[in-house]
C-alpha cells in the first residue's frame, strides 16, 4: 500500500520518487541515512540485548569503556561516511551540470504563486501553474510578497525560502516530460495547506506554445438585428 506523502510506490509529491537529478541525489542521500540509522539502531540494541542477557560480563566492562566504544569508536564508523555521502550528493544538489538554464520568476503570496518568464518576452504569468521545459536545467528565482513561504517540488529537488524583500534561488530539472505536484513547505497562514502549484514539463519545441498567452474569446455582441 503506498504512503501517501513520502510513498516510493509514486504520487504526485513523493520525494522517494525522483523525477530529476537533484531530486535523485536527495532520495539518495534519505536512503544512505535510512540504512546508516538502521544500522546503529540494529548495533544498539545488539548491546543492550548482550547487557540484559549476560549482565555479569556487562558489569564487568568500567563505564569509561562504555563511554569511549558506544560513543565514540560504535558510532564513527557509520557517521563518517554519512558524512562524506551527504557531501558528495549535497553538490550534485546545489551544483547541477548542464546547460544555459531557463529562467523563471516565481512571486508567492497568501495563498498563492505567480509565475512569469521574464527571459522569454510576450511569455503569459501563470498563477500555480508553472511551464517548464524538460531535460534543462530551470532556475527559478523566489521572492514573497508578504511573510515566508517555501517552494517545493518533491519529485524534482528543493525545498528553498521564499522570502519577503530579497530574492533566493534554485536550479531544478525534470528528466521527463509530465505534470509534477508542488505545494508551500511553510507555514504561512490557514491557507498554507491549499497553497499548491503544478510544474508542467514539456518538451523543448512544445514550449514556446504553452508560454502563449491565451487568446481572450471574442465578447459576444447583445445587440440584436432589428427585425425586418
Ligand atoms: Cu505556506
Amino acid at each position: 500500500m503506498p504512503l501517501v506523502g513520502c510513498g516510493w510506490t509514486g504520487g504526485p509529491l513523493s520525494a522517494l520518487d525522483p523525477a530529476g537529478p537533484q531530486a535523485r541525489a536527495m532520495a539518495a542521500l534519505w536512503w544512505t541515512m535510512l540504512a546508516a540509522a538502521a544500522a546503529l539502531f540494529v548495533l544498539v540494541m545488539a548491546l543492550y540485548l548482550w547487557a540484559l542477557l549476560r549482565p555479569e560480563a556487562a558489569a564487568r566492562v568500567p563505564p569509561r569503556r562504555w563511554i569511549l566504544w558506544g560513543g565514540i569508536f560504535l558510532p564513527l564508523p557509520i557517521l563518517l561516511p554519512l558524512g562524506a555521502a551527504a557531501l558528495v550528493l549535497g553538490e550534485a544538489v546545489l551544483r547541477p551540470a548542464g546547460t544555459e538554464p531557463f529562467r523563471v520568476t516565481a512571486e508567492a503570496r497568501q495563498w498563492h504563486w505567480l509565475f512569469s518568464y521574464p527571459a522569454n518576452p510576450g511569455a503569459a504569468e501563470s498563477v500555480d501553474l508553472l511551464h517548464i521545459p524538460a531535460g534543462r536545467p530551470v532556475e527559478v528565482t523566489l521572492t514573497s510578497a508578504d511573510v515566508v513561504h517555501s517552494f517545493w517540488i518533491p519529485r524534482l529537488g528543493g525545498k528553498i525560502d521564499a522570502i519577503p524583500g530579497r530574492e533566493t534561488r534554485i536550479v531544478l530539472i525534470a528528466d521527463a516530460p509530465g505534470s509534477y505536484g508542488g505545494q508551500c513547505a511553510e507555514y504561512c497562514g490557514t491557507g498554507h495547506s491549499f497553497m499548491a502549484f503544478e510544474v508542467l514539463a514539456h518538451p523543448q519545441e512544445a514550449l514556446a506554445e504553452a508560454l502563449a498567452p491565451v487568446p481572450s474569446a471574442p465578447v459576444p455582441s447583445t445587440a440584436q438585428e432589428p427585425a425586418r
